[in-house]
């Protein structure tokens, strides 16, 4: 073990750790930009929603409680809707970098609530420029605007670059543009290193559960393990480019660490329907799909079965009789990939059983119906380029729901009853 510093490093200036932050430090991205900035020495404070129960799942692994000195992650309660509360953090803070994360970021949600949205998701990030014009900040505090490519809508260019025109199809891709260019404004009229992320979409095991891609992998985990009967979707022929944010956070920081602020498209730059990312989710637990009927007729239907991977996935015994596959040793009503496990009648998991229905409910007023982005420029001029591939965040995602649901059904078979308060 070293004890002392050498001369050297004794007449080097002490690096001073840089102060970050972050609103919607608990959502998805909020959650794996923590991480990544106090892997790097950051100190980050976070903003948080006062709720009416606990919202902080995703980070309460980074807790630190407000005992302990010297803490390096501190949460603050907020709202981008109060501008004397951010106003008055980032005067306590003197934030180096603030990443601007928090939103209303459900697109068919903002149908429902498009005031709420416009302003959290536009005048939230108003305030959050405000406020470093404000306390003199200009020159000390960058800024990092969690923009989207929802802000494209319609197809006009394929792929889509910093240059494509923006046409939002929604109430919330109408508040980002908003967002988007009062960043842009505020560079050019105040000199502030304001930058914009045009990300695509990223997912992760830490995606919220009624986006796509987890709202499916939820279920064909759920599915496989007898809790769930059904998955019901709406639109199968959406495209998307699909990332995983891990690789999307370390980008968010590498463009507060370029040389000039600009604007930055994200992406992958490979586009896949919501009816392959089903057929992909389901198959990591050994069950094969095929689709039939069109528009919202369609189904998905179990066409075939992955013995030894449905084994490996979910844990279970499965013996076939014919086209009729058994959960071996499993008391009747529980355990098989499609009774629904609610302890009636077995349903044994036959191949032709539909898996996948389609609900309009789940349309949308207007649709973006195919996003792909072209990040040449985040390659070229900051070296990103993602890691993991749509297959890799398919198994990961899938691979920690399967975790997840085994506990419930652990819960399940023990006897487990939710607790009912009101007895
Ligand atoms: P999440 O929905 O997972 O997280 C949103 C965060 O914002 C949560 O911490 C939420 O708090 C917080 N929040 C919502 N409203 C307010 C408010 N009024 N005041 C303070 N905090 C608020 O989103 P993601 O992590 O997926 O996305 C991060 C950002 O990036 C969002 O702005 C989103 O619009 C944008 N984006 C996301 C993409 C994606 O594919 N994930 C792609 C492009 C852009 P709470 O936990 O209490 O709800
Ligand atoms: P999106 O993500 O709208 O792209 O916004 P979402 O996962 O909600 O939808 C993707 C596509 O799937 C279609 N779809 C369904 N969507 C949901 N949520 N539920 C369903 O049952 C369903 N069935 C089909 C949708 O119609 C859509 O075409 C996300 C958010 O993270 C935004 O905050 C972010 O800005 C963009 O990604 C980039």
């Amino acid at each position: 073990m070293r004890l002392r510093e050498t001369s050297a490093e004794l007449r080097a200036p002490k690096k001073k750790m840089k102060t970050a932050l972050i609103t919607g430090i608990t959502g998805q991205d909020g959650a794996y930009l923590s991480e990544f900035l106090l892997k790097k020495g950051y100190i980050v404070h976070g903003l948080k929603r006062r709720s009416s129960l606990f919202n902080t799942d995703r980070i309460d692994h980074l807790y630190q409680d407000p005992h302990e000195s010297n803490r390096n992650f501190i949460l603050h309660y907020g709202d981008m809707t109060d501008s004397t509360n951010l106003i008055r953090l980032i005067q306590e803070i003197q934030p180096d970098e603030i990443y601007n994360l928090a939103a209303m970021s459900h697109v068919h949600v903002s149908f429902e609530t498009p005031e709420y949205t416009a302003n959290a998701d536009g005048l939230g990030t108003l305030r959050l420029l405000e406020a470093i014009r404000l306390l003199g900040l200009e020159k000390k505090t960058r800024i990092y605007q969690a923009s989207t490519s929802e802000l494209y809508g319609t197809v006009q260019e394929v792929p889509q670059t910093e240059k494509t025109p923006f046409y939002p199809r929604s109430p919330y891709a109408v508040a980002k543009m908003y967002a988007f260019w009062i960043t842009v404004n505020y560079r050019e009229a105040y000199g502030i290193f304001a930058s914009n992320g045009i990300l695509f979409n990223h997912e992760s095991p830490l995606r919220g559960e009624t986006f796509v891609t987890r709202k499916i992998t939820r279920a064909a985990a759920r599915i496989a393990l007898g809790l769930q009967d059904k998955l019901y979707l709406g639109n199968l022929d959406a495209q998307r480019d699909w990332g995983h944010a891990k690789d999307y956070v370390r980008m968010m920081w590498m463009i507060l660490q370029a040389e000039e602020a600009e604007d930055w498209v994200i992406a992958t730059g490979k586009t896949t329907p919501v009816r392959d990312f089903v057929r992909m989710a389901f198959a990591e637990a050994g069950l094969y799909l095929r689709w039939e009927g069109t528009g919202v007729n369609e189904v998905g239907i179990l066409d075939s079965i992955d013995i030894k991977k449905f084994e490996q996935a979910t844990g279970l015994k499965l013996t076939v009789q014919g086209s009729t596959f058994n959960v071996q040793g499993a008391e009747s009503g529980t355990h098989s990939p499609l009774q629904g496990g609610r302890g009636g009648e077995p349903r044994t998991p036959n191949i032709g059983t539909t898996l996948v229905k389609v609900d309009p409910k789940y349309f949308r007023p207007t649709e973006v119906d195919l996003l792909i982005g072209d990040a040449t420029k985040a390659k070229e001029k900051l070296g990103w380029e993602p890691k993991i591939t749509l297959e890799g965040l398919v198994i990961d995602m899938m691979q920690s729901d399967l975790k997840l649901m085994k506990k419930d059904q652990y819960l399940r078979e023990g006897g487990y009853k939710t607790l009912n308060y009101f007895k």
